[in-house]
């Protein structure tokens, strides 16, 4: 039987998308970079309906791109080398009621963050998750890519979310282990291995979502910092000081006028500085005086306190509205790194003359550095280069390695650092990860080209030989 009329009998003609219109914005990613002409796109209601539509596209030998809200910023979630089937888990979107003894929430793949963080206010928790693409992104891309955001400081990653989980694997096979056990030690944690794995092991369809206790109680300041050692000691003494800090995040200057161009706001600031440090405490009880000991310890004397939500909001635009306000100068080169906090003056010092160096012929190149100071996660966006020319990513990266941090921190490997995971994770790696791949996924029918580079890729540089990756 041909593909498309194979999957109209699974999932109904309605829920299989062929006009080019509508294909087209599940095509290409946020940022505009990533993309390729889809087969088709496929909306199944249930975990049995993505199982049949699995084995479907396996039996028709077409590789299958598992998305969700598409806010992906690494290409992978997107068709790359066409032809692929997107496989949409937006319609799985069911939320089941909060277990308040176990602190749980059985949510679908397709439940938008936005949504699970009101489910569990409402039911006297919090998601314990959160970032700016809250009301687009899905359970299942947040547990596929290991999401991070800006509370991970306190909570972890999504990693840390998940008490139980249900997917697909390549030949259809259900597996699942949604009991929500505390203890449960019987045999390998497959769910573990699928986290993080960028729908290249199997497709998420249901999570049991750990939850954490609501703080009602917030407060946000907004610190000027002269340098990333300043900002590096307000983060140590706010983790002495205040046990209820939930987010330290940073951004610099040229960010913030980018952002508050965009926003046609002007400054809260009186005096502008070099860089800046958000940090939020949250609590059953008011946290303020918690904060305001951190500051004094840290010597600050000139912050911006907000502790309703519409103060707090506009501060928090000034950082989440870096992607956006990047996003509508140009289409960005995006890395997502993660450095050891020693390394952090480094590399925020070194990266912008790397990306110049690395790309002297294109004019107007910009760099902005902004992210999870707390995490040593550094989001580095450069306009500029065309969205083929990977010099200013290779040169950041090349960085990244130097000062012993990681390629990638929270957006996932995807396709746009694929040809760079043997040189950060080395060759015995990445065959483990390759042989684990062949094990569930022989016919490397789930998302080829993601996380794990081509096999026809060079053999890596070796450090002081750098030579370009190979991309997909
Ligand atoms: C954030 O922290 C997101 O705002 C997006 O991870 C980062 O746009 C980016 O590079
Ligand atoms: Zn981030």
């Amino acid at each position: 039987m041909d593909l498309i009329p194979a999957l109209h009998a699974i999932v109904g003609e309605a829920n299989v998308l062929v006009d080019r219109d509508v294909v087209a914005t599940y095509e290409r990613d946020w940022t505009g970079r990533f993309g390729a002409p889809a087969t088709c796109v496929v909306r199944p209601a249930d975990v049995d309906e993505v199982a049949a539509v699995l084995r479907a596209c396996a039996a028709a030998g077409v590789p299958v791109v598992p998305q969700g809200g598409n806010t992906g910023l690494v290409g992978g979630g997107v068709p790359r080398a066409g032809g692929e089937v997107v496989l949409s888990l937006t319609r799985l979107d069911a939320i089941g009621d909060v277990d308040p003894a176990l602190g749980v929430v059985e949510v679908g793949a397709g439940v938008t963050l936005g949504a699970l963080q009101a489910a569990a206010r409402a039911a006297g928790f919090e998601a314990g998750i959160d970032f700016g693409a809250r009301d687009s992104c899905t359970v299942g891309g947040m547990v596929a890519c290991d999401a991070g955001g800006a509370r991970a400081l306190r909570h972890g990653t999504a990693r840390a979310r998940v008490a139980g989980l249900e997917a697909v694997l390549a030949d259809g096979t259900v597996v699942r282990r949604m009991a929500g056990l505390a203890k449960d030690n019987a045999g390998f944690a497959l769910g573990q291995l699928l986290i993080g794995s960028e729908g290249t092991l199997g497709v998420v369809t249901r999570v049991l979502w750990r939850l954490v206790p609501r703080c009602d109680a917030r407060v946000t300041a907004l610190v000027p910092v002269a340098s990333a050692a300043d900002a590096a000691a307000l983060l140590a003494a706010l983790r002495a000081h205040a046990p209820s800090l939930e987010s330290c995040e940073f951004f610099l200057d040229d960010g913030l006028s980018l952002v508050l161009d965009a926003q046609r706001r002007p400054s809260p600031l009186a005096q502008r500085a070099p860089a800046y440090v958000l940090a939020e405490c949250a609590a059953r009880t008011d946290p303020t005086e918690e904060l305001a000991a951190a500051l004094e310890a840290a010597g600050v004397e000139d912050a911006l306190i907000a502790d309703d939500s519409a103060g707090r909001e506009g501060l928090w635009a000034l950082r989440e509205g870096h992607t956006e306000a990047i996003n509508a100068a140009g289409v960005p080169h995006k890395m997502d790194v993660g450095v050891p906090l020693a390394q952090l003056g480094r590399f925020l010092e070194r990266a912008p003359g790397a990306v110049a160096a690395a790309v002297p012929d294109v004019a107007d190149v910009r760099t902005f550095l902004f992210g999870h100071l707390g995490d040593g996660n550094v989001h580095v966006n450069v306009l500029g280069p065309a969205p083929d020319d990977h010099r200013a990513d290779d040169a950041v990266l090349e960085l990244v390695l130097a000062c012993g941090g990681t390629i990638s921190a929270e957006h996932g490997v995807g396709v746009a650092k694929a040809g760079w995971l043997e040189r950060a994770r080395g060759a015995g790696e990445v065959a483990a990860m390759r042989a684990v791949k062949a094990a569930l996924d022989p016919a490397g029918i789930l998302n080829p080209g993601a996380v794990l580079p081509a096999p026809s890729a060079p053999a890596p540089a070796t450090p002081g030989q750098p030579t370009r990756p190979a991309r997909e």
